[in-house]
């Protein structure tokens, strides 16, 4: 694979992942590549997960702060957290083995928006970033560094660790180069400038990651896939949600608040975000953008079909039919897809300049419209906030959607109190069930409840929400927010009654 490597001076620099992960010392904290599982280092983790166990037997601790740009996978994540490598994890995460150690109390996790995560470590507050292990496509004979299926936040690991480590991946395809955007004009206030996407096809940066030559240590060849999980059939449920969703941005045409080419979108991932993007293509327009954070295969459907003429994101996050989909017709994606860092994807100036139509996954909403997207019955993490508040709160519009039930029926998702709150009730503006769309736009608190609860909750829901709101406004000693506090978050005991959580899990 000597092609991938164009730099003569860092040749010299390839050496195996095990030597590469000797340059990882106890302590450290490692800026890794990796966004929705796109683009993470796949060899040095795992080597790096090897020396932590080989540590231990020794009688010596190792552990190491992990900083990355959202989700990664089995490789990095899981390994690390198996070996019990990871002291603080930051920003997102949704691996099964973390996300037990974390609730477990073995492993500290900061949940952080996505579009902050740079300028917190610029500001120094997160502590010194020793390594930044980054995976790309290629090394240019200039030394400039081609980024591969995510850029999330690895020009500013680059930036700012000591030293950087590098995996070469020949599985992504040589043909992303050109598709990505790195903006390097980012500062600290007050020496901040505007950020000049005025449209989503904007392009106002370079289309590498610039790095000293002698910044980097090491450099690592691999040939390893994505994690690219396969997406579920869309169902009933995901179907429902977004026909709600569709039949909702129609009616805001008619009624003369958006253009009919809409305004740019941003969807979450998942199934439901995946069944919207099928919706719209059937819808029959043509000529949209995205900017959004993730692509998922709906998005290259839309794109072949001319639906979207643009979108702008940063990671991909395909399933194995999508990337083979997306290699067989690389140079025209090329011309209509745009990766930028996270910072960028993600900017509240853009997001609010542009008027985005955000809509993200949820686990519940309260009947006033308070959303918590990462929070099991207020204390367990699922995955983590993600960008949903960088979107939420700086849309045009902005939509939280889920089933209205969980567990096979046995929880609502529309609950009296959310037991944890990502996004206030200021933040929301539409939320979405299969059996409804609630808009609370100029609704106050308690036409907000009504609401939600006639058009989102599950009819074996439904009473009970509507007797809690009636009491509410009898035994409340406020009318404004009624609530009923000794009883609201009993909703909550229910999960642990379905026998669903082991609590010491
Ligand atoms: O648990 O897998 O153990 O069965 O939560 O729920 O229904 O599979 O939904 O995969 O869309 O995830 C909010 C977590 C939804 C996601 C969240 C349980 C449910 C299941 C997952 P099991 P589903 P999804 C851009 C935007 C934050 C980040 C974000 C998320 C599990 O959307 O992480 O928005 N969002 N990013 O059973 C108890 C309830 C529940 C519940 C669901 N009410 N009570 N458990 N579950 N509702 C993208 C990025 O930022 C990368």
């Amino acid at each position: 694979m000597p092609h991938r490597i164009a730099n003569a001076a860092l040749r010299s620099k390839v050496m195996t992942a095990d030597e590469a992960a000797a340059h990882i010392e106890p302590g450290d904290n490692v800026g890794m590549s990796g966004f929705t599982g796109a683009g993470y280092p796949k060899a040095v983790p795992l080597a790096l997960a090897e020396r932590i166990h080989a540590f231990r037997e020794q009688g010596d601790d190792f552990r190491i702060g992990v900083w990355t740009g959202a989700s990664t996978a089995p490789e990095l994540d899981g390994a690390l957290a198996e070996a019990d490598g990871i002291e603080l994890r930051l920003p997102y995460q949704s691996d099964p083995v973390s996300r037990a150690k974390i609730n477990a109390g073995r492993m500290e996790y900061i949940d952080v928006h996505l579009s902050h995560v740079a300028q917190m470590a610029w500001e120094g507050f997160l502590g010194k970033l020793d390594v930044a292990l980054v995976e790309v496509a290629g090394i240019t004979e200039e030394g400039n560094l081609v980024p591969s299926s995510s850029i999330g936040n690895n020009k500013t690991w680059i930036d700012i660790a000591d030293k950087v480590i590098l995996e070469v991946n020949s599985w992504q395809p040589e043909q992303l180069a050109g598709m990505h955007d790195v903006y390097y004009g980012t500062a600290l206030p007050p020496d901040r400038q505007p950020v000049m996407i005025v449209d989503p096809s904007d392009r106002i940066g370079v289309p590498h990651f610039v790095c000293p030559v002698e910044k980097i240590v090491a450099i690592v060849e691999t040939h390893a896939p994505d994690r690219n999980s396969a997406f579920k059939p869309i169902d009933d449920d995901s179907r429902a949600i977004a026909s709600h969703f569709i039949d909702f941005l129609d009616a805001e045409v008619r009624a003369g608040r958006m253009p009919g080419g809409l305004l740019p979108l941003q969807s979450g991932v998942g199934n439901i975000a995946n069944a919207v993007l099928a919706g719209l293509g059937e819808s029959g327009r043509t000529g949209l953008t995205a900017y959004t954070e993730v692509l998922q295969d709906g998005m290259l459907d839309l794109i072949e079909s001319g639906t979207i003429r643009l979108a702008s994101a940063t990671a991909f996050s395909l399933s194995p039919v999508g990337v083979e989909r997306f290699l067989e017709r690389v140079d025209f994606f090329r011309e209509r897809i745009i990766l930028r860092p996270q910072e960028i994807s993600n900017h509240p100036e853009v997001i609010r300049r542009l008027g985005v139509i955000a809509s993200n996954g949820m686990i519940e909403a309260d009947i006033y419209g308070n959303v918590n997207s990462t929070h099991i019955m207020g204390s367990r993490i699922q995955n983590g906030i993600g960008g949903s508040g960088d979107f939420a709160r700086n849309a045009f519009i902005s939509t939280f959607v889920t089933p209205s039930t969980a567990k096979g029926g046995a929880l609502s998702c529309i609950v009296p109190m959310a037991s944890h709150v990502d996004h206030t009730e200021h933040d929301v503006d539409v939320v979405i069930t299969e059996q409804g769309l609630a808009d609370l736009r100029g609704l106050a608190p308690r036409k907000r409840a009504e609401r939600i609860i006639a058009n989102c909750a599950h009819p074996d829901y439904r009473p009970m929400l509507e007797d809690y709101t009636a009491r509410a406004a009898q035994g409340a000693w406020g009318l404004q927010t009624p609530h009923l506090l000794g009883e609201a978050f009993s909703w909550h005991q229910r999960y642990m009654d379905t026998g669903t959580m082991r609590p010491a899990e």
